[in-house]
């Protein structure tokens, strides 16, 4: 398997320290391990033109393939997962709020941030936009912020920090020197990370096979439209453990390939992992 080199999601270590951080450690650690993505996810506002289809077409157009829905009615969001064109990239996560079904109050202020932008130009610049460091509509003001936060803090996390990459999960079976994911968060805690512990630091899915724990988000100062700034969470590290699944577990270690794996993801994981960046569940 192909290692993508942790310098190049540039973008997201700009918004998240403690993931350049962790990656380093890691690194240090263990010298003689790749690190491998095991996927990388984007948060979209579910309106006309943007939304998961807003961002998909550019993966598609690169030969990832779309694959399951999950949904998560009590947070109001959906999302869709993709398979990449070969095992060495990343899978995609890309969900979005359900803005027709958010408060009247967080709907409107929504509505105002992107004001008269053309749907368009929104849908096709999203991630140029995020490539610069900003979205493509203007920053909200301090009152459509926290209206929004009040209802979805994931629809504020939007609002301020557009298609940014949400987060990079590092996939620690390709981690050979790693004994498995609980060790990995032992290490990190050791060192001082401050882990998403929402629900207990490892999510685990019904099967038991896919294992997933991230950090809690970082956050920048960010700057209203109305001139006042505030500190805005903003991205955060995950590391994913794919079990081998039942059939295949007589092969051999050196035999197994991600295939051999369980795939997908989890909605009872995902619905805590959303949480990484709540203000509201901060220690
Ligand atoms: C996505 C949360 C879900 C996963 O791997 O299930 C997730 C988000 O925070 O936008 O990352
Ligand atoms: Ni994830």
């Amino acid at each position: 398997m192909i290692a993508v080199d942790h310098h190049s999601f540039a973008g997201n270590f700009s918004l998240n320290p403690t993931s350049l951080a962790a990656a380093e450690m890691l690194t240090e650690q263990y010298p003689n391990d790749d690190l491998v993505y095991d996927h990388l996810a984007f948060r979209t506002l579910g309106v006309p033109g943007l939304g998961i289809d807003s961002l998909a077409p550019t993966f598609l157009e690169l030969g990832w393939r779309a694959r399951d829905e999950l949904r998560f009615p009590a947070k109001k969001l959906r999302a869709r997962w993709f398979a990449p064109p070969c095992p060495s990239l990343p899978r995609i996560f890309i969900s979005e709020l359900l803005v027709g079904e958010v408060d009247a109050a967080a709907r409107e202020a929504i509505a105002a941030t992107l004001g008269a932008t053309p749907r368009t130009l929104l849908a096709r610049h999203s991630l140029l936009a995020a490539a610069g460091g900003g979205t493509p509509w203007p920053a909200p003001s301090r009152a459509q912020y926290a209206a929004v936060a009040a209802e979805s803090e994931y629809g504020a996390w939007v609002l301020a920090n557009g298609a940014a990459l949400n987060h990079t999960t590092l996939s620690v079976h390709a981690m050979r020197d790693v004994a498995g994911l609980d060790d990995l968060i032992g290490r990190l805690q050791g060192a001082g990370f401050a882990l998403n512990a929402e629900g207990g630091a490892v999510k685990v899915s019904p099967d038991g096979l896919l294992r997933q724990a991230s950090t809690r988000a970082d956050a920048r100062l960010f700057s209203f439209s109305c001139g006042a700034s505030a500190l805005v969470p903003t991205s955060y590290i995950e590391f994913a453990e794919r079990l081998v699944l039942p059939e295949f577990q007589g092969l051999a270690e050196d035999q197994v390939q991600e295939h051999h794996r369980r795939e997908g993801f989890e909605v009872g994981n995902a619905d805590k992992i959303f949480e990484s960046t709540y203000s509201s569940k901060a220690a």
